[in-house]
């Protein structure tokens, strides 16, 4: 037995010894030249397409609806807040969508997802791309928090609220030969601090679709998005807070963006689209994000020490990202967006005005 299990071993560091010393070397050039020559001109045609997207009542849902209607793609938009989806539905229709539904839905329950699907389907008879978006953001340190059981609905929308949807939308989209696309985070491949709970969200559904992806061979596309921070209503400080409560919160946002620059969400979803049509597997942007990842693999320790110095507030409640922020006033480098202070549009499933849905 022991020697079979030593035989296992041998074979697998002598494989991964091949993929370094022999494919990389090999596949370099071959991946350079799909890169350069293939994929630019073998994008995927939207035209009539159709698309259902999750969280697209605002941030990056609601741009990606308006990058998809440009290219005449027809659009199911699902979230809970229905005025805000109707105002989304009407913007699409005029940058070109052909025709747009507009979906109540709290796609962390099954039931509701598959609502949402089906009633996709059979209004459009067909589905090509879920986009898997909507998200919920926390941030602060896992010590603060006061009401850990309120963190479980993170869980419930990033990580369910993905794979419901998915589970529902895939025979559909095997019978179309379509893609499935998630938002994950540039947070679930490299440990940020303050977001251990929210970091773990993401790094669910990247483990997720990465193994779906594998199940699924060649029969959907699978591409992940990574991104960094980007304006939208959860980097205006919309997050789950360390009672539990779902509220606005600046200070801890500023806190958590420091340094890093937040970027368009426009350009964001350029790129993803991009990105997408050419069935790319991963796609982080801002592309600063890319480097922690490989850092992350191979000297873990570096990373996990630049984090703590950043972060950690041990020294006087302030941290030294914090102190950074102040005495350089970068601040002012936030997009407008960013420091106007935002109001959660709080609305019932029939679009009346209520406080319950955050
Ligand atoms: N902004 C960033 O810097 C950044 C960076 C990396 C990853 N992300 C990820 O990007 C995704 C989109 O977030 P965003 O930045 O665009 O924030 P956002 O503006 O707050 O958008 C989140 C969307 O999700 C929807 N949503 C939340 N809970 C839901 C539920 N239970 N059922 C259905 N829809 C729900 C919201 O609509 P309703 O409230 O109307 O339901 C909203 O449309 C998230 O998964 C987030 O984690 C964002
Ligand atoms: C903690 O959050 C849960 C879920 O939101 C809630 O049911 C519970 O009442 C909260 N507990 C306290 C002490 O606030
Ligand atoms: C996928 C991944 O790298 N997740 C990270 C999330 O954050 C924790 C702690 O901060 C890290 O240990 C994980 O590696």
């Amino acid at each position: 037995m022991d020697l079979y299990l030593l035989l296992h071993s041998v074979v697998m560091h002598a494989m991964a010894a091949m993929v370094v010393l022999v494919y990389i070397p090999l596949s370099i050039p071959v991946k350079l030249f799909i890169w350069a020559l293939v994929k630019p001109f073998r994008k995927e045609d939207l035209r009539g397409k159709v698309v259902l997207i999750t969280g697209a009542s605002s941030g990056i849902g609601e741009e990606l609806a308006y990058q998809y209607a440009e290219k005449g793609a027809c659009l199911a938009l699902v979230a809970r807040r229905k005025h805000a989806l109707e105002a989304v539905a009407e913007s699409a229709r005029e940058r070109g969508a052909p025709e747009v539904i507009v979906l109540v839905a709290d796609v962390s329950d099954a039931e509701e997802s598959r609502r949402a699907v089906e009633e996709t389907v059979s209004h459009f008879g067909k589905l090509n791309h879920l986009v898997a978006n909507a998200g919920i953001w926390a941030n602060g340190c896992f010590d603060e928090i006061t009401n850990i059981t309120a963190f479980t609905k993170m869980m419930d929308v990033n990580f369910w609220g993905s794979v419901y949807p998915t589970y529902y939308a895939l025979p559909h989209l095997k019978a179309s030969g379509g893609k499935l696309v998630v938002c994950s985070s540039a947070a679930g491949t490299v440990a940020t601090s303050r977001m251990s709970l929210y970091n773990a969200t993401k790094a669910a559904q990247i483990r997720f679709y990465e193994t779906l992806r594998s199940e699924l061979g060649t029969d959907v596309g699978v591409t992940i998005l990574t991104p960094g921070y980007v304006v939208s209503e959860i980097t205006q400080g919309k997050a789950i807070q360390k009672d539990g409560e779902l509220a606005v919160n600046e200070e801890w946002r500023d806190a958590q963006v420091g340094v890093f620059p937040v970027g368009r969400v426009e350009t964001l979803c350029e790129i993803a689209l991009d990105s997408i049509r050419k069935g790319d597997r991963y796609l982080t942007w801002p592309s600063l994000y890319r480097p922690p990842e490989l850092i992350a693999c191979i000297a873990p320790e570096v990373l996990d020490w630049i984090c703590y110095k950043l972060y950690n507030t041990r020294n006087g409640g302030r941290s030294l990202g914090q102190r950074i922020v102040e005495a350089t006033g970068v601040r002012r480098l936030y997009p407008a967006a960013l420091r106007r202070p935002l109001i959660i549009k709080k609305e019932t499933r029939d679009g009346e005005d209520a406080d319950s849905n955050v």
